[in-house]
């Protein structure tokens, strides 16, 4: 019998076990720092932030499987078994909840919802037409890659002016393709409302600076959904309190979760949502899992493997 090796947080380890155990009862499975095994003995590892150096130790590891979409928690890890190969969590429902969460957030501002929230707290009747149709407001998107891709199909479909910004080119019907960066000045100046879906790697950490910002039209608003990384707090502030930005919704931070004398928490124009973004759902994660693993042991190869080079 394979093992597998659960490395999450003490409080999310009976969350992950009971599935696993329910779908994949012939995997043994140990929780890190909870139950006793042999490095030697470990076959798989399940985790979103291991604790550095952790992975190394585990000679006869065959394959690490990512809880979320994103991997920069695990290739932070300066000792990550590069031989080892990474798995993603690619799923349709946790796309489709991240599409969800950024046409919701798109909505709230282009309909101006804050605005009539602060009236009705004034009790005041404040009527205003919308500033401009759906096809002139021109949403951008940093990564078109799964999640990007289906949050530009479902603005598109709300009949926004969508583009999208990734690596390489990206055919998606209705929507603008900008790739690499030669074209990421183009894609800013005509992005009223930008998303950033890209993973967090060593070329996109800190991309949500002042210079990036200073590429935005006048009165842009910015949506991060993707890592807290990606973004320079202070320019953001920044941005924000010279007028050139409208404002910003922010679901990932630096430090999570954001503590609280953080200025972010208080600023008017900055909403806050604590990452639910999307949450992967323990029980299609182990089934996931369960069927790549059952492929990988009768000789099959994996799918959704992440490059470490390229860190995504
Ligand atoms: P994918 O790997 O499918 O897509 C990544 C996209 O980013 C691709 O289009 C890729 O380009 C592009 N990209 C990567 N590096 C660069 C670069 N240097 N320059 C330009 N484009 C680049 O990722 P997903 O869509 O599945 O996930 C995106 C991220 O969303 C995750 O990494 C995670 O951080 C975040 N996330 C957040 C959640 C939340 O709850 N807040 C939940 C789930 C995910 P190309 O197409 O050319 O390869
Ligand atoms: C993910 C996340 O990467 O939840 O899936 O952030």
């Amino acid at each position: 019998m394979s093992m597998l090796l659960l490395v999450v947080p003490a409080r999310w380890a009976p969350v992950w076990r009971a599935p696993l155990a329910d779908i994949v009862p012939d995997l043994i499975v140990r929780v890190e720092g909870q139950d006793d095994y042999a490095s030697g003995d470990v076959d798989y590892v399940l985790t979103f932030r291991p604790p550095h150096g952790l992975l190394t130790t585990l000679p006869n590891l065959k394959a690490v499987f990512s809880l979320g979409a994103g991997v920069d928690g695990i290739l932070a890890d300066p000792d990550y078994p590069r031989h080892v190969p990474l798995v993603r969590f690619v799923d349709r429902t946790l796309s489709r909840e991240m599409a969800q969460y950024c046409v919701m957030q798109v909505l709230m501002h282009y309909r101006m919802q804050r605005v009539f929230d602060r009236a009705q707290s004034e009790h005041k009747w404040r009527q205003a037409l919308l500033p401009k149709r759906a096809e002139d407001t021109r949403i951008g998107i940093l990564g078109l890659g799964e999640i990007g891709t289906l949050t530009a199909e479902r603005l598109r479909d709300l009949d926004f002016n969508v583009a999208g910004w990734s690596r390489t080119r990206r055919e998606v019907r209705g929507v603008q393709s900008f790739a690499g960066e030669d074209e990421l000045a183009a894609f800013l100046n005509r992005s009223d409302i930008l998303i950033c879906l890209l993973p967090l790697t060593p070329e996109t950490r800190g991309i949500l600076d002042a210079k990036l910002f200073a590429q935005l039209p006048e009165d842009a608003f910015v949506i991060n959904v993707a890592r807290g990384g990606h973004l320079v707090d202070d320019d953001l502030i920044a941005a924000i309190d010279s007028g050139h930005l409208s404002g910003a919704t922010l679901d990932v931070f630096h430090t999570e979760p954001l503590p609280e004398t953080h200025p972010f928490w208080s600023h008017p124009k900055i909403t806050v949502t604590p990452h639910i973004a999307a949450i992967s759902e323990p029980r299609v994660a182990a089934q996931y899992l369960a069927d790549r693993i059952a492929l990988f042991e009768q000789g099959e190869g994996l799918d959704n493997i992440v490059d470490p080079e390229r860190g995504y």
